[in-house]
């Protein structure tokens, strides 16, 4: 069975910007679509987007990228198996032939990964999860949801980008969704309560009107209190520092404190923050070339907290095995578009396991309709999900998919809960 037809096109996606969308349909109408998200704080080392630069759309527009995948896409993949996920992986990489996909674009590559995936899961007749799980015991990820966004989804109001929170008292993927409805919505009445509720930030997180970092902490554990759960046991405070947005050379400006303190000072801090809050998850605690400074973070808080590393990975399995080695963070966040490809992605994944690090698999600040990270967590067993917070379709569609998933066969191995937290041994 091979695939018979390759389409691609301009959609949107939930900052109103130009993506890109794939169709692949097999020699049996089976029809698999994949679409391109886009972050705002990316890693340097991400797969590069291609943008049209220009003045139309602020410069965004995707027609190179859609240009590329007609031309040069396309033709090499038709009559191709749409099983063959790692051939067809290797193909786009080799046809792009630079080393970080600027020239056909990582957003023109993965969005064919995805959908080339998609249409081998279809042409199987089994939801993705399952294609990719294999008859493996697999299971529903647990949640990490955003409650305050700042950083750079909410006009740097605030200097630390994810306020989230994760059920860690949930027995089921549902469950974990009531509880964080609730601490949403109490927040939400905290804000409004204290003074103008501003609205939301890109990924659905209330908009952070908040004098001091530590502000939008004590609010957050007064919102798991006011929702009836007891903080650090029942619901956790999961936070994404995006340290690469207000630092680099070890030297960090922490804006809405007036401080400037060095990789050191802001470790510190940080440690502090462990200590004082039921803070469970960090991610990028440091800058990405912070290195030194990871580690030692790791080593002061690891074996009681998570510690992610996302722009200073960059799903990138080559920087996990360095990253080990050293010692630095002991959780993975992987986002497919950083990687490219499909096949790239679970790599970094499966080397992440067999490190014994945890996982966690993303969506991007820039997201659509597009569920499939769902399935990549569930299928994959990656243990984690991260999609932002719990209000805006692009954001609830992934959650409600999860609970589909849940309630229709459930995952064999069940909800991952909160075992899947990473923590050094
Ligand atoms: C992150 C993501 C999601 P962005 O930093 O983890 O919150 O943001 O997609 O903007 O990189
Ligand atoms: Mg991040």
């Amino acid at each position: 069975m091979t695939i018979r037809r390759i389409e691609a096109r301009r959609i949107w996606d939930s900052r109103g910007r130009p993506t890109v969308e794939v169709e692949v349909t097999n020699d049996d109408a089976s029809v698999g679509i994949g679409i391109a998200p886009a972050g705002a704080s990316m890693g340097t080392r991400e797969a590069a987007e291609l943008r049209d630069r220009g003045e139309r759309f602020k410069g965004l527009d995707v027609q190179q990228a859609l240009r590329g995948i007609e031309r040069e896409i396309a033709p090499a993949l038709l009559g191709r198996d749409a099983g063959d996920q790692a051939g067809i992986d290797a193909t786009l990489v080799a046809l792009d032939g630079t080393p970080n996909k600027a020239r056909l674009g990582g957003n023109a590559l993965v969005a064919t990964s995805l959908a080339v995936l998609h249409a081998a899961a279809a042409r199987a007749r089994q939801p993705l999860w399952q294609y990719l799980a294999q008859g493996r015991s697999v299971q529903l990820p647990l949640p990490q949801i955003q409650i305050f966004g700042g950083g750079a989804h909410a006009g740097r109001r605030v200097d630390v980008q994810d306020f989230m929170v994760i059920a860690t008292g949930a027995t089921s993927f549902a469950q974990a969704l009531e509880m964080t409805a609730e601490v949403y919505r109490c927040a939400g009445e905290l804000m409004a309560a204290r003074g103008p509720l501003a609205g939301v930030a890109d990924e659905g997180g209330w908009w952070p009107d908040f004098k001091r970092n530590e502000e939008a902490l004590d609010t957050l554990v007064a919102a798991i209190e006011r929702a009836g759960f007891v903080p650090g046991d029942e619901v956790g405070i999961a936070l994404d520092i995006a340290a690469s947005e207000f630092g680099s050379g070890g030297q960090y400006r922490l804006a809405l404190d007036n401080q400037q303190l060095d990789s050191d000072g802001l470790c510190e801090r940080l440690v502090r923050w462990v200590e004082r809050y039921p803070i469970v998850s960090m991610e990028d605690p440091l800058g990405e070339d912070d290195e030194a400074g990871l580690v030692a973070f790791t080593r002061a808080v690891g074996h009681r907290v998570q510690v992610v590393g996302d722009d200073y990975l960059v799903t990138d399995a080559q920087r996990v095995r360095g990253a080990a080695r050293l010692g630095a963070c002991n959780c993975v966040l992987i986002k497919p578009n950083q990687a490219g490809t499909v096949t790239e992605t679970r790599a970094a994944l499966e080397v992440a396991q067999a490190l014994g690090y945890g996982t966690i698999v993303s969506a991007r600040s820039g997201e659509t309709e597009d569920v499939a990270i769902v399935h990549l967590a569930t299928g994959w067993n990656a243990g984690q999900l991260k999609v932002g917070s719990f209000a805006r379709s692009e954001r609830m569609a992934k959650w409600n998919e999860g609970v589909r998933i849940e309630a229709r066969a459930g995952a064999p191995g069940g909800f991952a809960g909160r075992a899947a937290l990473a923590r050094n041994r």
